[in-house]
């Protein structure tokens, strides 16, 4: 085998890839991660000294990172599904020709790595050797990449091992897109391209990943949204099982020791970390984490549907994360714990708008700037970016699951769908049976609370499944697989399907308090999976029975009455703008199921 990429792996195709990207790339060197401790602290402390990362007195081995103002977050405009067919792209995907957009980012990647060292990450998605687990390979010029996919993926030699010489890979390139002329560096600043040369490019067909210009989150940690949603989602789709959007949790009744694993989905910043790692203020029941964000989920032998969480680490949202509001997050974080983008206080720790306390003194706000509260100001800037990150390893959670490791998954028993609802949507209602819970998961969405170019206040952006922006393929597709993977499970096997609320507001105000009280509503979950839950049937589903439903003494009756109603002329609209607006989207591909389901539910309500 002929290698000049100074190689530990003995897989071929692996090695000729990495061959490929360097002679297109021109990196200074190549280096090959092992995913050892040694290497991640030797990494961060070159990041220290070229001035991109700082570290934090207040926490052990923990470091910040302030990235460039036009690298914060996933850029939706310039995310691609490059499938042979613009058809199958689907028209909730930004498409574009395979061949024309290679041809474009190949003259980016042309000597983009100069003056770097080109990173090759080996990387399992999924505890390694689970039969659920994928492997993806990320070639980058990024060391906070690097450092990043030590904690959010299972990185380095290890997974080498279970490739071996001929296993199948993902293979996933990418480049900030700055290459440096001899003699210069980055100065400390963070390096990515402009706005208009950032692709982030999936290749359906070939399950390919190639990403340019920028060093942030879902752009460049190839791992995530790419990998586990985008491109697992075509894989799933053709080996018949579901790449989701969702965190897993498992919620234990301590009377009797019996658990259940739920999955949920919710768009992002809805609340997916909190509700994964949720304390319940009602007393005998507990919650623990298996995942925040990503599911993948496969029929086992017994019908069940056995998920993993395919990540290592948690990639959270900083601000609004606080000890009241989510105490296991904050646990988490304690060490061992890169953030990116929040405030530094002047003793060395971080701080972020609703951390649960005032700023102390005079920070560094995440543009480098000094910057004091004033609270009489109202147009004062946060002093941490609204998608500002911490980046922290799963095992550090107090109420990380003991099958977080689990090979073969857990048995998932409900599956909830949820967005920011202020009207109309109960607290929670309970599907028919898989087909109604199907046509809930593409009806998600979020009202929106800012005009925005496409919607006016108070108008529902949908969301299908949270999944709109990281559905790899045709949404009708996908429907409709969702509807055969349901076809393959026996119906007493099935998950059990909910929707669920947490947004609705009365009087202007949240009529219902969230957090540890949504464990109320998870017990009425785990209830109904146990066959013990009380619950009232009405045309949009089931719903809990008022005077058996845990209430917390901040709700009145009333108002419980009033959120676990259905609202016939809220629903009517609902559904009157899903047939109009939302479903004619997918044209001929909506699945005839969805389209009845829609009408017999429309019938009942009259
Ligand atoms: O802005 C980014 O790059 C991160 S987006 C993200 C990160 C963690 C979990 N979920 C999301 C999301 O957008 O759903
Ligand atoms: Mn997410």
């Amino acid at each position: 085998m002929s290698c000049c990429c100074n190689s530990p792996s003995n897989h071929a195709k692996l090695n000729a890839w990495v061959d490929e990207i360097s002679v297109l790339t021109e990196p200074d060197s190549i280096y090959w991660c092992d995913g050892s401790k040694a290497e991640y602290d030797e990494m961060v402390q070159t990041l220290v000294q070229s001035g991109l990362a700082t570290p934090l007195a207040k926490r052990p081995n923990s470091f910040l990172f302030r990235s460039d103002p036009s690298d914060v977050a996933r850029v939706e405009s310039r995310t691609y599904i490059a499938s042979k067919s613009q058809d199958d792209a689907g028209p909730t995907n930004n498409w574009i020709d395979p061949v024309e957009l290679k041809a474009e980012m190949s003259k980016l990647y042309k000597g983009s790595m100069h003056g770097r060292t080109m990173y090759v990450i080996p990387f399992s998605m999924g505890p390694i050797g689970s039969p659920i687990a994928k492997i993806g390979v990320e070639i980058t010029d990024s060391p906070y990449v690097v450092i990043n996919m030590h904690i959010m993926a299972r990185v380095g030699t290890k997974v080498l091992d279970v490739l071996g010489g001929v296993g199948e890979f993902v293979p996933c390139l990418h480049s900030i897109g700055k290459p440096l002329l001899s003699c210069q560096d980055d100065n400390g600043k963070w390096p990515s391209a402009p706005v208009e040369k950032k692709y982030i490019a999936h290749f359906p067909e070939e399950k390919l990943i190639w990403s340019y210009g920028s060093g942030y989150g879902g752009n460049a940690l190839l791992g995530k949204k790419c990998l586990a949603l985008r491109i697992a989602s075509v894989i799933a789709r053709d080996e018949g099982w579901l790449a989701e959007h969702m965190l897993i949790l498992k919620i234990t009744r301590e009377s009797d020791g019996k658990s259940k694993f739920i999955a949920a989905a919710f768009p992002s910043a809805c609340g997916k970390t909190n509700l994964a790692m949720l304390v319940p203020t009602i007393p005998g029941w507990k919650v623990e984490t298996v995942g925040d964000d990503i599911a993948w989920m496969r029929p086992g032998k017994d019908g069940k549907l056995y998920a993993i969480n395919p990540e290592a680490g948690f990639f959270g949202v900083a601000p609004g994360t606080a000890e009241d509001t989510n105490p296991n997050a904050m646990a988490s974080i304690k060490e061992n714990t890169i953030f990116t983008n929040v405030a530094l206080t002047e003793d060395g720790d971080i701080w972020w708008e609703g951390i649960g306390y005032d700023a102390p003194g005079k920070l560094i706000d995440w543009n480098g700037k000094e910057w004091k509260q004033d609270k009489a100001n109202k147009d004062q800037k946060p002093a941490a970016h609204g998608n500002s990150r911490f980046t922290a390893p799963a095992k550090q959670c107090p109420a990380i699951a003991p099958e977080f490791e689990a090979l073969g998954g857990v048995p998932i028993d409900a599956i909830l769908f949820g967005g920011r609802r202020p009207s109309t949507i109960p607290l929670v209602h309970q599907a028919k049976d898989w087909n109604h819970g199907v046509f809930m998961g593409s009806i998600v969405g979020s009202e929106i609370t800012a005009a925005a170019l496409d919607l006016k206040v108070g108008e529902v952006r949908r969301d299908p499944f949270a999944m709109l922006p990281f559905c790899g393929y045709h949404m009708g597709d996908y429907f409709k697989h969702w509807i055969e993977v349901g076809k393959n499970l026996p119906v007493e096997s099935q998950p059990k399907i909910f929707f669920v609320n947490w947004f609705r507001k009365k009087d202007g105000k949240f009529a219902w308090p969230g957090y540890g009280d949504n464990s109320r509503v998870l017990k009425w979950v785990f209830e109904q999976c146990d066959g013990t839950g009380k619950a009232v049937e009405t045309p949009i589903g089931y719903i809990p029975e008022i005077a058996s439903f845990d209430r917390p003494e901040s709700v009145s009756v009333d108002t419980l009455k009033e959120i676990l109603s259905v609202d016939v002329e809220g629903w009517k609209k609902e559904l009157a703008d899903v047939k109009e607006k939302h479903y004619p989207k997918f044209g001929a591909k909506l699945p005839k199921e969805l389209v009845d389901k829609l009408a017999e539910i429309q019938k009942k309500l009259g």
